[in-house]
């Protein structure tokens, strides 16, 4: 097949510039003499979508023909934000489509905007998944990811009187070009009902008698490597009612109730759970998981069959990731059709399981551990829950042998947890039958082993690994900040580093060089032009280019303490506030952003937001600090605001209080752009100081060992001076709301703080000074913005990607010829 025509598309600025103009005319139909930005964008989006369609057949051809072992990426979320700039770079054909568009009277740039986040996930989990995705393109690894097509994406954050607003994403109604609707790619997928025993072989045999059935529809998106032909499916599912279980209630006469009851199958995709803290157990959340599951191992095992008889060799084709908890019934469910549907024995399905379950989990917190109430799951799922039991049952003899009978330890790791609502420990279940456990950075898996699973490791040690995180560096750098790339790419003779982000350590030499310095700051001031720009439009504060901008951008969580940032800059306020006026001139001038959601029923986190408002407004408006301070925070951050945050900043902060970050992604998209950190040794930051020196990051804080022990110190915790101070600022109404953010106060009382901001208060402030100290030396600042950036190597997704599919996965790329 391959020679017949190597490639359809051309992509001269002549055919790129018709091929526009016939979509906008036959795809979008509006006439190709006058459309507006977005209709230009749609059309802009179908050309792209054309040639990534055609490299996606010619790698699924290739991947058909060559049938390696493949990874299959189970997430329920993914953050891909915008796709346009991202697949027209990765393409390669990124200035090609910038020439076309301005001869058309078209700035690409404006055009990209047009676009609406793809925001199918919370948070670093489902980022993480995005930037695996593309690492898993670009090295050209036969790899498919699983999710589902959610309507509702992460909800908007509207900011009302500074207090947070939810308001619902229905991102799909404007289309989305990047999707291939698969209307022949469906599947029937089942619920409820009882399990029978029947005859079988002379024996005895459980069968599940569903009651429900929905349909699901696959939606693929394509995602192309960089550097390569190579272009990946991202498979989302999609429910719709389906036919197969309706004749019943349309003989009972009532036609409209048995339309609309089709309808409620349509919501099982609808919406993403946006609480990324705490499982609810709610029956919605554990269909979502069931639909999600059923569908994507329907189509794994379709597959594998399409090329192979004998399911002893599945494990030599298939190896399934499960990213955190969210898909593990898919452990039972192979387990189900194994036996149920394929007829192998208990044993031998139970050795390929074994085989082919990787699990990854990102969170620290063992109330972060998914719990599914075995009520709901007996209702659901009826067979499920037997084969849970039996998998338990198997696990516990074989555990009582190794162990004895320690009652605590075996209740300890049982797959299932007795008491008054009985539940199934999701982590127990993946770590029992998954090959490999992983955690996300080296502090993460140290935590794992000695405290979170500690029983699971002493009983397998083999199992537990980690792999430290990492982001792409396509998105992070090259789309996202297009000068800084240049640069990079000037100064290292080569643009191999997109592909190989080992090779900016190549800049260190050039740490001091005069000309790079001018050329550094240049790019960077540019990058705040924009921001401070954006900043303008936002939230209508001006501010100066000269200041240092501090960021803290992420989900909004105690542990991730956005309190403590915002005490310090109370600190800072009081402080220029009662400074002689000379003295004022010493200070360095700093605009402090944050951003961040908070979930809607996090009632602490949304006080933190209404909080930052409350302080932004008293400090913007007093004449007194002027332009030595500004406070904004940035509403509904996202995946595209980041992209635009992030090269602007000078300073960003990663301030969790140590043990409860298992990795944290952002510090590295920082990093990469020459920011410089202020943070914690915590989960990601830990690999930081190893790679770039404690001496190139202001550190401060407790550490991870501390913590238990102050923490036991409780009320006898001594606490700075100037913390209570700024607390009771807060406490007395110095921001108005008293009454409103009392509670917030309660929970830093000493005492009463589990995050440690009165303990690590001192500290923080002492790091915040030296950052001050740094900038006013701007050549040094410099330095140490190049240093960060040249020693982020290591934070490429690509490593973490190479590291998995070496070490966990087994398997080899597999790349599409030219
Ligand atoms: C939990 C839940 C619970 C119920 C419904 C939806 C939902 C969604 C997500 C989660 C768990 C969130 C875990 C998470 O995002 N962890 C973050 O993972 C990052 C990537 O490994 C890591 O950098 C962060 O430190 C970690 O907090």
């Amino acid at each position: 097949m391959f020679g017949l025509m190597d490639q359809f598309l051309k992509n001269d600025p002549i055919t790129l510039q018709n091929d526009i103009l016939r979509h906008v005319e036959y795809t979008v139909a509006r006439s190709r003499f006058s459309f507006d930005d977005f209709e230009a964008y749609q059309a802009l989006a179908h050309s792209v979508r054309d040639r990534l369609i055609e490299r996606w057949h010619d790698t699924q051809v290739h991947f058909k023909r060559k049938d390696p072992k493949r990874i299959y990426f189970l997430s329920l979320e993914y953050l891909m934000g915008r796709f346009l700039s991202n697949s027209v770079i990765n393409l390669g054909i990124r200035d090609q489509y910038a020439d076309a568009l301005s001869q058309l009277g078209f700035e690409f740039e404006v055009l990209a905007e047009q676009e609406g986040d793809a925001a199918l996930g919370n948070g670093g989990l489902a980022r993480l998944s995005a930037c695996q995705i593309d690492s898993l393109a670009t090295l050209d690894y036969p790899a498919l990811g699983y999710g589902l097509r959610y309507q509702y994406g992460l909800y908007r954050q509207v900011i009302l009187d500074g207090y947070q607003h939810e308001q619902p994403y229905y991102w799909l109604n404007f289309g989305n070009p990047w999707e291939i609707e698969r209307i022949h790619v469906t599947y029937p997928v089942k619920f409820y009902g009882t399990v029978e025993e029947e005859d079988f072989n002379g024996g005895k045999r459980q069968v599940w008698v569903p009651k429900e059935t929905v349909e699901a529809v696959a939606y693929d998106n394509p995602i192309p490597g960089y550097g390569t032909r190579n272009t990946i499916t991202l498979r989302l599912w999609a429910a719709k009612p389906s036919d197969q279980n309706d004749m019943e209630s349309y003989n009972t006469g009532d036609y409209i109730d048995a339309v609309v009851n089709r309808r409620t199958a349509e919501t099982i995709s609808s919406i993403l759970y946006p609480d990324d803290r705490s499982h609810q157990g709610k029956e919605l959340r554990l269909k979502q998981q069931y639909f999600f599951v059923s569908a994507s191992l329907q189509d794994i095992i379709r597959r594998f069959k399409d090329a192979h008889s004998n399911f002893d060799d599945f494990p030599e084709k298939v190896a399934l990731q499960l990213n955190d908890t969210h898909p593990s019934l898919a452990i039972v469910e192979v387990m189900r059709v194994l036996i149920d549907e394929e007829h192998l024995s208990w044993s031998r399905a139970w050795d390929i399981v074994c085989k082919i379950f990787s699990f990854t989990t990102h969170t620290v917190l063992p109330e972060g551990l998914e719990k599914i109430p075995v009520d709901l799951l007996e209702s659901l799922l009826p067979r499920h829950l037997q084969i849970i039991y039996d998998i338990n049952f198997n696990f516990i003899e074989k555990l009582k042998k190794r162990i004895g009978l320690d009652y605590d330890r075996l209740s300890r790791m049982s797959i299932v947890e007795e008491g008054a609502a009985k539940s199934i420990r999701m982590a127990n279940l993946s770590i029992v039958c998954s090959h490999t456990v992983n955690g996300v950075s080296k502090i993460h898996a140290e935590l794992l082993k000695t405290r979170v699973f500690k029983d699971f490791y002493e009983l397998w040690p083999h199992k537990f690994h980690y792999k430290t995180n990492g982001v792409t560096q396509r998105r992070w750098i090259v789309v996202s900040n297009p000068s800084l790339c240049a640069l990079i790419s000037k100064w290292l003779g080569t643009e191999a580093w997109i592909r190989n982000l080992d090779l900016l350590a190549g800049l260190q030499e050039y740490a001091t060089n005069a000309d790079l310095h001018q050329e550094w700051k240049m790019v960077r001031k540019v990058n705040k032009m924009r921001l401070a720009e954006y900043i303008e439009t936002m939230s209508g504060v001006k501010v100066s280019v000269d200041a240092m901008f501090d960021v803290q951008i992420k989900r909004i969580h105690e542990y991730k303490r956005q309190f403590l940032n915002i005490l310090g800059i109370i600190h800072r306020y009081d402080c220029i506030k009662n400074m002689e006026k000379n003295d004022r001139r010493n200070v360095v001038p700093r605009v402090c952003i944050i951003g961040g959601k908070a979930a809607p029923g996090y009632e602490i986190a949304k006080k933190i937001i209404k909080l930052c408002h409350a302080v932004a407004e008293k400090i913007n408006n007093d004449p007194d600090v002027d332009d030595l301070l500004k406070l904004v925070f940035i509403p509904d951050y996202n995946v595209s605001v980041a992209e635009l945050v992030i090269p602007g900043a000078d300073l960003s902060q990663h301030i969790s209080t140590a043990g409860h970050e298992a990795s944290g992604t952002g510090s590295m998209k920082f990093l990469m752009n020459g920011c410089l950190l202020l943070a914690t040794a915590d989960g990601s930051t830990i690999e930081i100081i190893e790679e770039i020196g404690a001496d190139n990051m202001f550190l401060f804080g407790a550490k991870v060992n501390e913590v238990p022990v102050l923490r036991e110190k409780g009320p006898a915790l001594k606490v700075p001076l100037q913390f209570a101070r700024v607390v009771r600022m807060v406490r007395n109404g110095y921001f108005g709301f008293e009454d409103y953010f009392k509670s917030l106060c309660d929970s830093v009382e000493v005492g009463n703080d589990f995050y440690l901001l009165g303990s690590d208060f001192e500290s923080y402030l002492e790091a915040q000074a030296a950052a001050d100290m740094a900038f006013v030396d701007q050549e040094k600042w410099t330095q140490m913005s190049i240093l960060s950036m040249a020693g982020s190597g290591r934070f490429s997704s690509d490593r973490t990607i190479e590291e998995y599919a070496e070490k966990t996965w087994g398997i080899e790329p597999c790349r599409c010829p030219f």
